[in-house]
């Protein structure tokens, strides 16, 4: 069964061009309930650990480089099929291939600095909301703590 809980970032680009009110309402447009909601900056150690998965491809390192450039926003969104839903609204990873409307069309200024992250999985979706937030930092829509998400959906 698909899952009802994704995990997001506004990346550094969209958050130094000013960005991250139009994307917060973009995706509240896309009926989209804010669960969790953070404003950090990772350091080297922490964006290499949250890109392992890249580690071997050639971009790794600008990659990190980037994530740690400046402040991010990260946030765990609740809706019927998240995951999927989600990665439609954000459009392809590349700018120039992103569907008209999306969000990397609207934002994004290159394939690295693409603007937005969407997880790929309810499962990478749970790991990624984990590895930013706590038990009690994301809420159900009573307002109740989300103990697991996996569970949740
Ligand atoms: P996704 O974010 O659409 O799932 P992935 O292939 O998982 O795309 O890549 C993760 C992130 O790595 C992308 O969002 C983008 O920021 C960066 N990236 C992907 N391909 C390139 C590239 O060719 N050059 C620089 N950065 C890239």
């Amino acid at each position: 069964m698909k899952g009802n809980y994704t995990f997001t970032i506004i990346k550094p680009c969209a958050v130094q061009s000013g960005h991250i009110g139009a994307i917060l309402g973009d995706i509240a447009d896309a009926g989209f309930r804010v669960a969790a909601l953070k404003f950090v900056r990772l350091n080297k150690k922490e964006a290499q650990e949250f890109y392992k998965i890249h580690e071997e491809r050639p971009f790794y390192g600008e990659l990190v480089d980037f994530m740690t450039s400046g402040p991010i926003v990260v946030a765990v969104l609740e809706k019927e099929g998240a995951v999927e839903g989600f990665r439609s609204l954000i459009g392809s990873t590349n700018p120039k291939e992103a569907a008209p409307d999306t969000i990397r069309a609207k934002y994004a200024e290159s394939i690295g600095r693409n603007a937005i992250h969407g997880s790929d999985s309810d499962d990478n979706a749970k790991i990624e909301a984990s590895f930013f937030f706590s038990r009690n930092e994301i809420f159900n829509s009573e307002g109740g703590f989300v103990e697991n998400l996996n569970a949740a959906q």
